[in-house]
Order: C-alpha cells, then sequence, then structure tokens
C-alpha cells in the first residue's frame, strides 16, 4: 500500500509527458461541403504545456500586382517586412478589417509608400508591427485589384488551412481545445468548434458558413 502514492506520482508524470503529444488534423470545409483554403486556424488550449514560438519575422511582398503571401498569420508585435519585388511603385494601405472587407477606421491605416527597383533604385522595404489581434486588410492606393490579408493571432496554434482545406496542429497538449476560424470571404463571425483532444492524432472537420467567391479574373495589364 505505501508503494501506491509513488505509482500514481510515476503516472502522473507520464500523463504530463503524453500531455504535450496531441496533434490536431483539421479540415476546414465552406458552406457547400467543399474545400476551404487560406483559412486562418486558431486553437485555444488552457492546458498546461509547451507553447511554440512564433517567428520574430516575416516578408510580405508585393509582386506581379499580388500580396505575397495572400494571407499571412503573426502574432502581436511580429516585425512585418513589407517588400516591393516589382518594378514599379507600390502604396501599401494596412489596417484592421470591419465586416465585409472594408477597412474599419480608415484614419487609423498605416501606410507605406514603396518604390520599385527600377531605375537602379534600390527596392523599397518597410518594417512595421501590429499590437492589436484581427484580421487586418491590405491594399494598395495605386492599384485597386491588390488584396491582401493579415490576421495578428493571440494563439501561438495558429496556423492557414491548404488547398485541400487541411493543416496539422501539432504539440498541442491533451485536453479541452476551442478552435477558431476566420476566413477573409466570410461574412459572419464563426462560433468557435469545441474538441478534447487525446494523445496522438485527433481528426475535426469543422464547416464553416463561408461562400466562397469564384476566382478573381486576373488582372490583363499592369497599369504602371
Ligand atoms: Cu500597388
Amino acid at each position: 500500500m505505501r508503494r501506491l502514492p509513488a505509482v500514481l506520482v510515476l503516472l502522473a508524470l507520464l500523463s504530463g509527458l503524453a500531455a504535450s503529444a496531441a496533434e490536431l488534423q483539421i479540415t476546414v470545409l465552406d458552406r457547400a461541403g467543399q474545400a476551404l483554403a487560406e483559412a486562418v486556424v486558431m486553437v485555444d488550449s488552457s492546458m498546461p504545456g509547451q507553447r511554440p514560438v512564433p517567428p520574430a519575422e516575416i516578408t510580405i511582398a508585393q509582386e506581379k500586382l499580388r500580396f505575397h503571401p495572400a494571407v499571412s498569420i503573426v502574432a502581436p508585435g511580429t516585425r512585418i517586412v513589407f517588400s516591393n519585388k516589382d518594378s514599379f511603385d507600390h502604396h501599401v494601405i494596412a489596417g484592421l478589417m470591419g465586416p465585409g472587407g472594408v477597412y474599419l477606421d480608415p484614419n487609423q491605416n498605416i501606410q507605406l509608400r514603396l518604390s520599385g527597383k527600377s531605375g537602379g533604385r534600390v527596392p523599397g522595404n518597410e518594417v512595421r508591427s501590429f499590437n492589436q489581434t484581427g484580421p487586418y486588410l491590405l491594399g494598395c492606393h495605386l492599384h485597386s485589384s491588390m488584396r491582401g490579408h493579415l490576421y495578428v493571432a493571440d494563439s501561438p496554434w495558429a496556423q492557414l488551412s491548404g488547398a485541400d482545406g487541411k493543416l496539422l496542429v501539432a504539440g498541442v497538449p491533451e485536453g479541452p481545445v476551442k478552435v477558431r476560424i476566420w476566413h477573409a470571404d466570410q461574412l459572419l463571425d464563426v462560433e468557435p468548434t469545441s474538441a478534447q483532444l487525446v494523445a496522438g492524432v485527433n481528426r475535426l472537420t469543422i464547416k464553416t458558413q463561408v461562400q466562397q467567391r469564384k476566382s478573381a479574373a486576373p488582372t490583363s495589364a499592369y497599369p504602371y
């Protein structure tokens, strides 16, 4: 009987080790049941355990009249390098996005004039960071067709769904989690999905109410 507490301690230690072993394989679908790419998926856990460390810096390039990547995820305070790879200027606007894909407060947006690399000029690079969490809309004063998104996430497990709507979130502690989803085409906030993670691979399919846009027609000419 005296050994029992030691066994219990050992069991507690083992379960503590296993707590970091859960993986979450998520499939995100649109309202029609089709794979939904470029959804921002955030996992929230209040269980103890290691958190992944987000990169200190990312780059959002302006290239061929598009933002690359089209959707980026950062943590609050992450250094974001806006880098113009085109031979002509861009004038990037970045600000919190409100419902319906508009700027929440146009007076609070940041604006960056980034020179092109033609004529022997050094391509324009500017570094900014954002502390307020949520979705940001990226645009360009000079090219109205340019649209991108940035999500400042307060979850250490924040990832994008791939072209097949899938993503794998690793290193989440076992136990209860909530999964939040944001997508640029959503009209309403999506309710978080609750799940109970066990050791190993957990699979979760989340159907959203997002109605996907038809892919935009490619820009026929460079308006510079
Ligand atoms: Cu531009």
